[in-house]
């Protein structure tokens, strides 16, 4: 059975396979410290999040045209809509490309007309969101949102994403109320590695409309009443989440309680080509782990369309 999903928590980066890296390195003339796809994917080890980000922003050196990001958008959205994906909001960082040399113009023409491909060929709709990496200084965020909002790009929302230890959510206070009275949609991610508290400031400095990862809230039972409360969406990434060592095994993962809790959690792939699988082999990675029932895929699946930022009458048809 395929269930219609929303992938909700996918960074374009992410998605990009040993194999389109060597075949975009070789078109654009780069030299890779790798012999092989084989070797490329020895280093597919990780510790923890900055051991993964590490690899992550070296291999996205290959990205060079706004062609490329077409090629990967949808390469990514034919992947997705064999999984059942019917609406993406797709993260990409607009400070890794820039720092490169491309502009904004370049990253979001190639993004979008991959996006809108997509969306002619199979209906499958979609959102894009600018993460801005928290290990930067807020100013450069700042300077990239001004761009955004001054020569009109085509982005709907903004995110926090990269190293978050030590990176509390509360130096981009500045940058999301800019984003917020610009009329963007506003997602970080918080309590992934880092503490409860970063959820709570995501919420209260932030003002977040959706938490990515969150996993950590469970730490503390009154932030979890309040999420209930509030039915804030959590997007969790399972798969992400045992690779990246914020948990140790995935029987260790905390969805079913989670879920237990009232939580209004969605499930997602995170950097898919990093992790293990897309987002159908997380769905059956925690179903068949946790032994799922139909009806806890079917509030699954539904919460991620309630988490979505399509409004309620296309959310409705969708579902
Ligand atoms: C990320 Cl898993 C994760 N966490 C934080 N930032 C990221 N960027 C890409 N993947
Ligand atoms: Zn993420």
């Amino acid at each position: 059975m395929i269930l219609p999903l929303a992938e909700l928590h996918i960074h374009l980066e992410g998605s990009l396979e040993p194999e389109t890296i060597f075949a975009l390195a070789s078109k654009n003339g780069i030299d890779l410290p790798y012999e092989s796809v084989e070797e490329l994917r020895a280093h597919y080890e990780f510790n923890n999040l900055q051991s993964f980000l590490d690899l992550f922003y070296a291999n996205m050196a290959v990205l060079r045209t706004s062609e490329d990001f077409k090629e990967i958008t949808t390469a990514y959205l034919n992947r997705a809509h064999a999984s059942g994906v019917r609406h993406v909001e797709l993260f990409f960082d607009p400070q890794a490309h820039i720092e490169r040399g491309l502009s904004l113009s370049e990253v979001i023409s190639g993004i979008r007309a991959g996006l809108e491909e997509a969306e002619q060929r199979w209906g499958v709709t979609h959102k894009l969101i600018a993460c801005f990496w928290r290990h930067a200084p807020a100013a450069s965020a700042m300077e990239i949102l001004k761009m955004i909002v001054t020569e009109n790009h085509a982005i709907d929302g903004i995110g926090l994403d990269s190293s978050e230890l030590g990176f509390p959510p509360e130096l981009f206070e500045e940058v999301f109320s800019y984003a917020r009275e610009h009329g963007l949609h506003v997602v970080a991610h918080a309590g992934e590695e880092g503490p409860a508290d970063y959820i709570r400031q995501a919420l209260d400095v932030l003002k977040v409309e959706r938490v990515d990862h969150g996993i950590r809230c469970m730490d503390d039972p009154e932030l979890v009443a309040r999420l209930v409360k509030e039915q804030m969406p959590l997007t969790v990434c399972p798969l992400s989440n045992v690779r990246l060592r914020a948990v140790e095994t995935l029987a260790d993962h905390p969805l079913p309680q989670m879920l237990e809790a009232g939580l209004k959690v969605s499930l997602h792939s995170d950097d898919p080509a990093y992790f293990g699988g897309y987002l159908d082999a997380n769905i059956s990675a925690v179903a068949e782990q946790f032994s799922l029932t139909v009806s806890d895929l079917a509030t699954l699946a539904r919460n991620s369309f309630e988490g979505s930022f399509l409004d309620e009458a296309a959310r409705k048809s969708r579902l």
